[in-house]
């Protein structure tokens, strides 16, 4: 049984969910505790504060999390970063009042900065040889500045919003953020199977995303015509219609291609095309 760490609640936890049920590993979400057992598949789900996750898995409480980059980032555990996940997408970024003339980094020397991401600060402070004070406060850094607690702030940005709500602009990034999924460095063999049969799951949705499936039939003399602005995983299938003369011929194609191509196929003679949705390729 293997045992994958989530974020109880919060930005997260839907996608952890609908990525693990993509990848046909169900969760009882009316049934849900703190630790919950998938009815489809041999996994536990631990519902955790995304804070606790890195060290969770670190400390083999869980083999497997779901986190942001940045939280695995700000800690020290030694976790391997199997792969990232495209969701929860953000930033890290030095903001300073919109009032503020900024002429680089060195406008920070001296200055107090406020962040929940010291050690990401620290390490990038150092390597730009910027000595600036860092204050470690825990939530609401965006008012830092406002109530006279800091000159700047080192925080998380998705769409700018808060910043400019706060009077504040974004100087300098210093980390581009997305949740990632992190093992334990010392999975057993039989982990690591498992690990390996849920990426496999995850690259085939991950193949057929953006990706539809077309049918249609066709006069059997135009299905090279149609093969050529057709070519499928292989090439298209073919199949004869009871129908003498005629055929059915399946292709996967680019959901952004979809329109372009039926003009195409109708032109050429396909007759009753039919598109519909993949769910996972396997090549
Ligand atoms: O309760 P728990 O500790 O588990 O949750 P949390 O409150 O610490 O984290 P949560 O749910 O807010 O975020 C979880 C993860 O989502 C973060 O660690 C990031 O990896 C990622 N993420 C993506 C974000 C954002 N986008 C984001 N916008 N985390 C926080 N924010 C904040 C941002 O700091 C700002 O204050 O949301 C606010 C709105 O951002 P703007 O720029 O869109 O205005
Ligand atoms: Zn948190």
């Amino acid at each position: 049984m293997i045992r994958i760490a989530i974020q109880a609640k919060g930005r997260l936890n839907e996608d952890s969910i609908r990525l693990l049920s993509e990848a046909g590993i169900r969760i009882d979400e009316s049934k849900r505790m703190l630790l919950s057992r998938s009815s489809s598949f041999p996994m536990e789900v631990l519902y955790l504060r995304d804070d606790d996750i890195p060290q969770a898995v670190a400390d083999g409480v869980a083999d497997l999390g779901i986190v942001g980059l940045n939280e695995v980032a700000e800690r020290t555990f030694d976790l391997e970063i199997v792969r990232k996940l495209g969701f929860g997408r953000c930033r890290l970024c030095l903001a300073v009042p919109k009032s503020v003339e900024y002429n680089g980094l060195a406008w920070f020397e001296g200055k107090r900065v406020a962040t929940s991401y010291p050690r990401i600060l620290a390490k990038f402070f150092t390597e730009k040889g910027v000595r600036a004070d860092i204050h470690d406060i825990a939530g609401s850094v965006e008012i830092a500045p406002s109530v006279g607690m800091a000159d700047a702030i080192f925080d998380i940005v998705s769409s700018g919003g808060t910043l400019v709500s706060n009077g504040l602009v974004e100087v300098e990034t210093v980390l581009a953020s997305e949740a990632v999924l992190v093992a334990n460095r010392s999975l057993s063999e039989e982990k690591r199977a498992v690990l390996y049969e849920i990426l496999f799951r995850m690259d085939a949705v991950e193949r057929s995303r953006g990706m539809k499936y077309i049918l249609m039939n066709l006069p059997q003399g135009k299905v090279d015509a149609v093969v050529r602005i057709l070519p499928g995983m292989k090439s298209p299938t073919v199949l004869p219609l009871a129908q003498k003369g005629w055929c059915s011929l399946h292709a996967v194609v680019s959901e952004a291609e979809i329109w372009e191509k039926i003009v195409q196929l109708k032109e050429l003679g396909a007759e009753d095309i039919l598109v519909l949705a993949l769910e996972k390729m396997i090549p």
